[in-house]
């Protein structure tokens, strides 16, 4: 089988097939699909192309089942993790110092107010704090203590579109990540001012905490935030990795 140039969009019309066979029968076996859409297992990029459309497609279902009512399971002081893990996609010797007095939060895309946010203003809006778990999806999980500010709270001081699709982060490290907007609004999601410890590495100044995600949908360090209707993906998304990832 020679390899073919394949793009996403020469799809388009098996995708809309398979979504609604999906939709009528639950499943399909990875045989049937790969006949729907006209690929072999041989032709590596157009089955890779085909899982990530699916996935995205499985993103706009999980995102469906959603509830933004439904709360992450909270924990006592005496649950904490201690050391708390560190993760990121470098070396803990490699995470970015940054400078609270020099800096300043971006905020772009669909929102009102564009003025970047000094550490002392996102201190001045009204804290909470929250014990909850993050798991990672390299199989490790661990309890911690984090405060800030509601994140909601932030997205209605800012005059955040919130009927927008997407809120997508961009960090001093260049990470990045993003979310559904009813995510962003849960109440659990926090825009993150203090961390497990004292050590910048969790996120210094400014990590957006999300309890009902993957640890991998969690920035740290973040230096913008957008608003926006195209899917920003991210560091990891881009790579694979489920976007949705949640409960
Ligand atoms: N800026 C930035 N944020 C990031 C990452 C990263 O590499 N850079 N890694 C993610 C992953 S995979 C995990 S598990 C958590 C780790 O956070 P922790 O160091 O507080 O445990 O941060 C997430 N947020
Ligand atoms: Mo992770």
């Amino acid at each position: 089988m020679s390899k073919r140039k394949i793009s996403l969009a020469d799809f388009r019309p098996q995708l809309r097939r398979i979504e609604r066979r999906l939709f009528l029968r639950q499943s399909l076996s990875f045989g049937a699909l790969t006949m729907l859409s006209g690929c072999t297992l041989k032709d590596d990029d157009a089955v890779d192309r085909l899982l990530f459309a699916m996935s995205r497609f499985n993103d706009r279902v999980q995102a469906a089942l959603f509830d933004p009512r439904k709360l992450a399971p909270t924990y006592t002081e005496s649950d904490l993790t201690a050391p708390f893990p560190f993760n990121a996609f470098y070396e803990e010797k490699l995470a970015p110092v940054i400078d609270g007095g020099g800096y300043r939060l971006r905020i772009s895309g669909l929102v009102e107010n564009k003025a970047p946010w000094r550490l002392s203003e996102l201190r001045a809006l009204p804290q909470v704090s929250q014990i909850t778990r993050h798991v990672c999806v390299e199989g490790w999980s661990a309890i911690g203590k984090w405060g800030g500010v509601p994140f909601r709270t932030f997205l209605e001081r800012v005059g955040a579109d919130t009927t927008a699709r997407f809120v997508g982060f961009r960090c001093a490290d260049n990470y990045s990540t993003s979310v559904d907007m009813p995510t962003a609004l849960h109440p659990q999601t926090l825009l993150a001012l203090d961390f497990p410890t004292r050590e910048t590495k969790y996120g210094f100044p400014v990590k957006i905490r999300i309890p009902t995600k993957l640890g991998f949908k969690n920035p740290k360090h973040v230096a913008e935030i957008f608003v926006t209707n195209d899917n920003p993906g991210g560091y990891w998304e881009d790579k694979g990795y489920n976007w949705f990832s949640g409960s």
